[in-house]
């Protein structure tokens, strides 16, 4: 029966295992071949095609960011991944390839796919939202062409940008003066989480500075949980397919304040909030939206003004807290811009105003922390869909239907782009260049490569604003507190946790446990009736 085996060497073990060895080899090989010979060089995993989707849902952004720091002479490679490719760029003049690149390499095709899961979007509003998603000139324009479109004005430089910057600050403020009964009765066997308590400040201010008096988690301070749930499971929305069971907490939380948000809308409180809230609500509805398809969107949007804005802020502090020298030079700075209102017929001479654009123009050990605490903060891809087969920057040869991402992780990380010490906070880099206007050509950082608010169409529209607001939250943080480890000892700043898929600014590994004391001079006196300006 088994004739033709006769006379073959190797036994049925043997035979089986040679076999599968070879088809992995052959496997192996074709992983690695390029589709043309302008694709960027490949790396294969050594698990053929399956193996970098297994890595990156292992280990998150930090699996692709290692690759690229192995490879750092590749500005840009591919990994092959089952019927399709990921183009990951690590260069900024290449970055920037792509950014211009913008028709044949769109971020918009992917938002409908992420918003769907993440947000839990129905199909009738999924079928509104594909509609015209790129429209050229003289295309009528889809939903988020127009929510895109009026989001990038209003919070471009202007008198709303103003007006929302200085309504964010009082806010701010005033939730740091509301604070101050946490911080009394902290003590070292019952310290304050730094973390926690910079989120608690954001999430309240800016749900009530974007929605008004009546916001949902005004109405239902249990919603603020709710809130950093639907944060932290954002990933595993993401991936799973019954994100009720596969993400159940955060599934849970999203659910509650989207119904939340839906009465919210319902009882016209938005009619208190900000303008740009109203604006959004009133596209949407114009183009179809139900109300609760609606509120989903306000998730979204409630998600980009708190997320980034509380763990920028909550580096911010920790740095400049965690080192006392800093801490005095920069609440010098501060304190340099305040300016009172005396002078004037019956006000109070210890009136202060606290104007933001100097704080931005006159406190550049503040700006150079704020650029160094994004940088080092922000390990995110901006991701692009190949629409068409493309030849990039006249080189790279793109396959249609792949994914471009620009490593933000790999380029912050390079020492030829931010100098030595890539891996060590130091502001100091960012002053330097100021400095030396000599202008060596070493000394320009190229402007793709600083990636924390994205670039090209997708470059964050609120980086404005956020600038605003975080200053002027730090500001009063640091002119009204003394903030300490709460062992006594120097304050330790914990490494940032890249072992998660990173949707925004990374948290720390470990929590960092403070005191926060009241401090007792002029300065922080005049914190509770500051005024601010633009
Ligand atoms: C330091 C703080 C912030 C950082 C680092 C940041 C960063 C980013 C980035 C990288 C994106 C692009 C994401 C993508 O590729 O899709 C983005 C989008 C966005 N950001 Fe920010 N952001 C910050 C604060 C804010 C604030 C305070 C707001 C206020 C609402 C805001 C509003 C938005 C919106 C609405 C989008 C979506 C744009 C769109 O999809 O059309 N961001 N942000
Ligand atoms: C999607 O929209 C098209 C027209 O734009 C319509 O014909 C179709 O019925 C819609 N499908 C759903 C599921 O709403
Ligand atoms: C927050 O910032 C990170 C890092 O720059 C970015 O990748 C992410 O898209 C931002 N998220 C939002 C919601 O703005
Ligand atoms: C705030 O400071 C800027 C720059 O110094 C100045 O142009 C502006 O007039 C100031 N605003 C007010 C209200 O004083
Ligand atoms: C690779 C990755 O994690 N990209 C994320 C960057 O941030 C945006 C917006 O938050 C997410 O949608 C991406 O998934």
């Amino acid at each position: 029966m088994m004739h033709f085996l006769e006379g073959w060497p190797l036994s049925p073990i043997a035979t089986c295992i040679a076999i599968v060895v070879a088809a992995y080899g052959l496997l192996y090989q074709y992983s690695k071949q390029k589709l043309d010979v302008k694709e960027p060089p490949v790396i294969a995993s050594g698990i053929p095609f399956v193996g970098h989707v297994l890595s990156m849902a292992l280990h998150g952004g930090k699996y692709i960011k290692n690759i690229g720091i192995r490879n750092r002479h590749l500005p840009i490679f591919t990994l092959p991944v089952p019927a399709s490719r990921i183009y990951v760029v690590t260069d900024p003049s290449l970055a920037a390839a792509v950014q211009r690149a913008s028709k044949v390499l769109s971020f918009t095709p992917i938002i409908p796919e992420v918003t769907e899961r993440v947000l839990g979007l129905d199909k009738a509003t999924m079928n509104i939202t594909r509609k015209n998603l790129d429209p050229g000139p003289g295309d009528e324009r889809g939903f988020l062409a127009d929510i895109q479109d009026m989001v990038y004005t209003w919070f471009g430089p202007g008198s709303y940008l103003n007006e929302i910057s200085l309504d964010a600050a009082r806010e701010l403020r005033s939730e740091v003066l509301a604070s101050a009964a946490q911080e009394a009765r902290c003590s070292p066997d019952n310290p304050i989480d730094l973390l926690a308590w910079v989120r608690h400040i954001v999430t309240v201010s800016t749900a009530k500075y974007f929605y008004g008096p009546q916001n949902p988690i005004a109405l239902n301070p249990k919603l603020e949980e709710c809130f950093w749930d639907f944060d932290h499971g954002l990933g595993r929305l993401l991936i799973g397919t019954f994100p009720s069971v596969t993400a159940g907490k955060a599934y849970k939380g999203r659910e509650l304040l989207v119904k939340a948000l839906e009465e919210y809308l319902e009882n016209g409180h938005h009619e208190l909030g900000s303008k740009i809230v109203q604006k959004r609500v009133e596209i949407a509805l114009q183009h179809g939206w139900t109300l609760r398809a609606t509120a989903r969107s306000e998730l979204s949007f409630l998600f980009a003004g708190i997320v980034n804005a509380t763990t920028s802020s909550f580096w911010i502090l920790l740095q400049i807290f965690a080192e006392p020298q800093l801490l005095s030079t920069v609440r010098e700075e501060i304190i340099q811009t305040l300016r009172t209102d005396k002078g004037e017929k019956g006000q109070d001479p210890e009136k202060y105003r606290l104007n933001i654009t100097d704080l931005k123009d006159r406190c550049p050990m503040l700006i150079a922390i704020y650029r160094e605490c994004l940088r080092l903060g922000s390990d995110n891809y901006s991701t692009r869909m190949v629409k068409e087969d493309t030849i990039l920057a006249e080189r790279y040869f793109l396959k249609k239907g792949a994914v471009v991402q620009i490593a933000g992780g790999v380029i912050h990380a390079d020492q030829s782009i931010w100098g030595d010490n890539v891996e060590d906070f130091n502001p100091g880099r960012f002053l330097e260049r100021k400095q030396q206007s000599g202008n060596t050509k070493q000394n320009q950082i190229h402007p793709a490569a600083f990636r924390a608010f994205g670039g090209g169409k997708t470059l964050c529209p609120g980086r404005h604003f956020a600038m605003n607001e975080i200053l002027s939250f730090v500001s009063v943080a640091i002119l009204m507190f003394d903030i300490e480890a709460a062992d006594g000892g120097k304050i330790k700043v914990p490494r940032k946790n890249d072992g998660v898929l990173p949707v925004h600014i990374l948290e720390p590994v470990s929590p960092v446990e403070v005191l926060i004391s009241r401090r007792r001079d002029k300065y922080a006196d005049i914190c509770s009736n500051i005024e601010f300006d633009m």
